[in-house]
């Protein structure tokens, strides 16, 4: 099954690989209504389709994503509606690349700059191109971290560092987010794409407790011991009846490498 292509959102499928490339290049990939909308619909559609089983998400040009489209301005009344346009558009499509039972993987191709970088925070595995940047560049607005950049930060970097970067929005290189643990790895900018797909293709070949082990870990920071032991159980539980469970446990006895369908 394929899923949908738009002029602002690219949708290439690579066997079980999905690559998702934010397309408006003329402006680093900022962010408007269609665009989050299309990013929504498009990881909706993927998690329906058992056959894909890694996504990665990367950007058009020499940008990856410089956050909200600032050019439409403030209109005639100088207020936004934030609220309204957080909930509608930024959160869903947040909340589908955290809840989607498959690895994400942003490939970090240039900046990443305010709800630019959430997105990029929001995936599983992260990969930069050396001569990619991030910023927390809402400060530099007058705006507060959003699209889950308050949430993800803290828990990557530490609340130090974190209030650092958001509180001076300074741009960061790809080095020192390799450093403070921003990003998984750096590679040389013309082999992201290489490496993001290489990976994915990795990931695309696992079992279906790839997806638990996601579920386990959007919910272990919120979770005490007991409830995260609780919830172990329970994934543990659907692992052990999935078919690549049989087929792992088979090949390790058979001395084979295992083949799992995901399933
Ligand atoms: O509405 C709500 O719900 C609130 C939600 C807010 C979420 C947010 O994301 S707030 C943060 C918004 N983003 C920013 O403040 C970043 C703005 N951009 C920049 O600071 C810089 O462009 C960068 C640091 C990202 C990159 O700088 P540089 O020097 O590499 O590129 P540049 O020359 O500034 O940008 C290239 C073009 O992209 C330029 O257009 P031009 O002059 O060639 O026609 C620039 O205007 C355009 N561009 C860059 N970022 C945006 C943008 N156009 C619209 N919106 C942008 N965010």
């Amino acid at each position: 099954m394929a899923v949908t292509s738009s002029p602002l959102l690219a949708a290439d499928r690579d066997g079980a690989v999905l690559t998702l490339t934010l397309n408006r290049p003329d402006v680093l990939n900022s962010l408007n209504d269609d665009l989050l909308d299309d990013l929504n619909s498009a990881l909706n559609e993927a998690a329906g389709d058992e056959s894909l089983r890694a996504i990665v998400l990367t950007g058009a040009g020499r940008g990856f994503c410089s956050g909200q489209d600032l050019r439409p301005g403030l209109g005639a009344t100088g207020q936004l509606d934030v609220r309204g346009h957080l909930r509608e558009h930024y959160v869903p499509a947040i909340t589908a690349i955290r809840t989607i039972e498959k690895p994400v993987i942003a490939a970090v191709n240039g900046v990443a700059a305010g709800a630019g970088m959430s997105l990029a925070l929001a995936a599983d595995f992260r990969i930069a191109g050396e001569s990619s940047t991030f910023t927390q560049a809402f400060v530099r607005i007058g705006l507060v971290p959003d699209s889950g950049s308050s949430y993800f930060l803290p828990r990557l970097v530490g609340t130090a560092k974190a209030l650092e970067l958001a509180m001076l929005g300074d741009l960061v290189d790809a080095e020192e987010a390799l450093r403070v643990g921003i990003v998984n790895r750096v590679v040389p900018d013309d082999q992201l794409i290489e490496a993001a797909a290489e990976l994915a293709a990795r990931l695309g070949r696992g079992p279906r407790s790839l997806g638990l082990v996601k579920r386990l870990f959007n919910a272990s920071h919120d979770n005490g011991l007991a409830e995260q032991l609780s919830l172990e159980e329970d994934a543990q539980v659907e692992a052990a009846s999935s078919e690549d469970f049989v087929e792992g446990v088979t090949a390790f006895v058979e001395k084979r490498p295992p083949r799992f369908t995901g399933r």
